[in-house]
């Protein structure tokens, strides 16, 4: 799962993190983590610029390092929590470590204080983020780091939630407290559950399968299999780190999916709670037949109307099926909307598996940030072979849809394409007016989002 890390790591150019609110961003450094730290101390007093220079900042780096691959053990089973993970650190050897699991259950910075026990006095806490201050499903963390008389914090990034201050508890209480260090990273992990509070909707990644020649279907609609299936296995993993998956009406009736994620027997894939995304249609007329697998398999679904008609809504509904009618935007579902919706449901990562005509008024209205597309070395030909994107015609090559590539890798006889659609280093001018202004770019994660 580090892959997504190290995606982050590559994309981003060092520079842009700061530290403390106090701090100036500072001039460009050689490694993010360093970086970070640094704009931290450029708050300080001199005598503590000298303190936490050289050694304390490279032991900051590395357990916090080992505070994200904690963190990222969470990858599928969090949701609609945060991945956070804490390593205490006493006399320089590690004497805690822990991991949140799923909501309801321990936080992280509470399992990694059980297992320092008395060794937490005095010692320092890694969190990849902002130890809670408030009542949740559990009491707040904050209260915990200083009750175990945690003497340092180290924290990569402010809690996007404006319930949470626990940077601001930890100092009052006397705790030194540095922020920023590994922020790009934390931030990394936790887009989709910082975008939905920053941004008010989900991170959203479009999934899609195609040949060399860029088609994803015959023209009768035939598409199983264009990939192999190590890539529809690496697809599955997707949907695992995914709080939800959309599709449309188009492909419900064509494929009849399920979107479940179905990972088998591998350890890593297993859902630590059973969990399965939240199911997504988006069907103005209400045709989903109430039979389709999509309503029917395990986990919930939720079918987004503009049609108010209560017959027709009460034969789709049932257990785990919600109906939800939304607002129209001409003849369409308002997709702005339906993003507000899913953020209110606490979905932090969107998957989109959609077809060409959702797909490319998405990425028309700005609500994508990232594709993924699944390359198969074949040739589809054309005679009406569908297309990966429904999108006008362009006047000039000025209008294209410029996309970055982040990541690109072989997966079987496939490759796997990781594209930016904002943010990376040609931010502001990849996806014209409308994307730039949905962009769910999480800007200084090191900063805290209140003021
Ligand atoms: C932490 N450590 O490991 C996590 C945090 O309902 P609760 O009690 O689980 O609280 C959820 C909120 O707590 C969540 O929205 C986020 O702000 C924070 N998550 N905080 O100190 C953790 N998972
Ligand atoms: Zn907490």
């Amino acid at each position: 799962m580090f892959d997504a890390v190290k995606e982050f790591a590559a994309r981003h150019r060092p520079g842009s993190a700061v530290g403390s609110p106090a701090a100036p961003a500072p001039a460009p450094a050689p490694a993010p983590a360093q970086n970070a730290a640094a704009a931290e101390v450029a708050a300080r007093p001199a005598a503590a610029v000298v303190s936490i220079a050289g050694p304390t900042a490279a032991a900051d780096a590395k357990h916090m390092a080992r505070a994200l691959a904690l963190a990222a053990k969470g990858i599928n089973s969090t949701h609609p929590n945060p991945r956070v993970g804490c390593v205490v650190v006493a006399g320089g050897a590690v004497v805690g470590e822990g991991w949140h699991r799923a909501a309801g259950g321990e936080h992280a910075e509470i399992a990694a204080l059980r297992q320092a026990g008395k060794r937490a006095a005095g010692a320092t806490l890694y969190s990849n983020l902002e130890p809670c201050s408030h009542h949740g499903r559990t009491p707040p963390c904050a209260d915990a780091v200083i009750a175990a008389g945690i003497g340092r914090a180290v924290i990569a990034m402010y809690d996007p939630n404006p319930r949470v201050d626990g940077v601001g508890a930890l100092r009052r209480a006397g705790v030194e407290v540095t922020v920023g260090v590994g922020a790009r990273a934390a931030a990394q992990l936790n887009r989709g559950f910082c975008a939905r509070f920053s941004v008010g909707r989900p991170w959203v990644t479009l999934k899609m399968a195609a040949s060399l020649d860029g088609k994803t279907a015959l023209a009768d609609g035939r598409s199983q299999w264009i990939t192999g299936p190590a890539a529809r296995r690496d697809a599955h993993r997707l949907r695992a780190a995914s709080s939800a998956i959309l599709t449309g009406i188009g492909t419900v009736l064509r494929d009849d999916p399920r979107l479940t994620v179905r990972l088998g027997a591998r350890r890593d894939g297993k859902l630590a709670t059973g969990r399965q995304p939240l199911r997504v249609i988006l069907d103005s007329h209400l045709s989903t037949p109430p039979r389709a697998k999509i309503l029917r398999a395990p986990g919930n679904a939720l079918l987004i109307t503009t049609a108010a008609e209560a017959a027709a809504i009460g034969l789709l509904r049932g257990p785990g099926v919600e109906v939800l009618v939304c607002r129209a935007a001409g003849r369409r579902i308002d997709l702005a909307q339906v993003m507000r919706e899913l953020a209110a449901r606490e979905v932090n990562d969107l998957l989109v598996e959609a077809g060409p005509q959702l797909s490319g008024e998405l990425l028309r209205q700005g609500l994508v940030d990232q594709v993924v597309v699944y390359l198969a070395p074949d040739l589809l030909g054309g005679g009406g072979a569908r297309e990966m994107f429904d999108l006008p015609g362009l006047e000039s090559l000025d209008d294209r849809h410029r996309l970055q590539f982040a990541d690109l890798r072989r997966v079987g006889r496939d490759l796997r394409l990781t594209l930016d659609v904002a943010g990376g280093d040609s931010a502001g001018e990849s996806v014209g007016a409308a994307g730039a202004a949905g962009a769910a770019t999480v800007a200084d994660p090191a900063q805290p989002p209140r003021n």
